[in-house]
């Protein structure tokens, strides 16, 4: 059984980049495995880099600051988060230059699925269709009441968080009880830990990994399951590449390029060709 062979086969050393821009042209199912690092140019800090986010929430002293993302500590006081949630706010009107790119494997009918940890919900401000894309982490796309469900875009309560306020919904105010702190609260639906990922990443990640002839693992320290695990879910006949600003030495990689992945694709970029070039990274309102 060739397949079963390959799944074994030890990681060749002598995949070169002349062999990544012959596979990008050829590939048809590419599939994107993307984390914070593909919007820090814009200015979101990642969470676990020397300056990242986890860097800045020192002042809280809390014991872990994942802690900030967390379910429970939500219920217990939604202002904490409300507290920090700014500085990871997406800038209107900008995606980098990553998103573009992967905006242009779509366009080029290659990209099979962009599987992204981030929340800012920039892979949409940039085109990428939903069948294309599984927001792991869910979004600031949108944002619900957690007494009533009520579901509103994101973006209603923006201004709430630049000003660090508790946003809570008119409906539910009404009938506020002030001894319940979550009452009426609304969260982004973004998934806290404690929370389960969307069914749509369950239902289609194996199909997905036995079907993609190219992984692109792009800005991620791959430290959060279940993302961690989806390339190793790849057969090992499938390349798999790493983009990032650092190496992941623990991680089988085919090749790494080691960077600031919005210079790593302009170089693949201007290397594969004219109708490779990345078109310029803004949106209208
Ligand atoms: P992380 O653990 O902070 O890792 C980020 C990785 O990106 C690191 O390995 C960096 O080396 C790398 N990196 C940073 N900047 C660049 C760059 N310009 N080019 C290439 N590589 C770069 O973050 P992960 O995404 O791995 O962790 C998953 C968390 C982060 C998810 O739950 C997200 O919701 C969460 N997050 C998302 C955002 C966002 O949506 N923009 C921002 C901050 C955190």
């Amino acid at each position: 059984d060739y397949n079963a062979f390959a799944n074994y086969q030890a990681p060749t050393n002598t995949y070169t980049i002349d062999n990544l821009l012959s596979d990008l042209k050829s590939a048809k199912r590419i599939m994107i495995v993307s984390g914070a690092g593909i919007s820090t140019s814009l200015g979101i800090p990642d969470f676990r880099s020397f300056k990242g986010l986890y860097a800045q929430l020192e002042h809280l002293n809390l014991k872990d600051p994942q802690k900030v993302f967390d379910m429970q500590a939500f219920q217990k006081d939604p202002g904490v988060f409300y507290s920090i949630a700014h500085l990871v706010l997406p800038p209107e009107g900008k995606y980098s230059m990553l998103h573009s790119f992967i905006k242009l494997l779509q366009d080029k009918d290659k990209l099979l699925r962009n599987y992204t940890q981030n929340i800012d919900n920039l892979e949409a401000r940039a085109g990428i269709e939903p069948e294309k894309l599984i927001q792991c982490h869910g979004s600031f796309g949108s944002a619900s009441c957690l007494t009533c469900r009520n579901r509103f875009a994101g973006h209603k309560i923006f201004d709430h968080i630049r000003h660090q306020h508790v946003p809570r919904c008119s409906t539910c105010w009404k009938t506020v009880q002030e001894a319940v702190i979550t009452h009426g609260v609304i969260k982004p639906d973004i998934t806290f830990f404690g929370e389960d990922l969307p069914k749509r990443f369950y239902g289609l990640l194996e199909p997905d990994c036995k079907s993609c002839d190219l992984v692109l693992v792009i800005g991620t320290s791959l430290k959060v399951e279940p993302v961690a695990s989806i390339i190793d879910k790849v057969p090992r006949k499938t390349p798999r590449i790493l983009i990032n600003k650092d190496p992941l030495p623990d991680r089988d990689f085919d090749l790494s390029l080691i960077g600031y992945c919005d210079d790593v694709v302009s170089y693949l970029s201007q290397h594969l060709g004219e109708s490779w070039k990345i078109p310029h990274p803004s949106y209208d309102d």
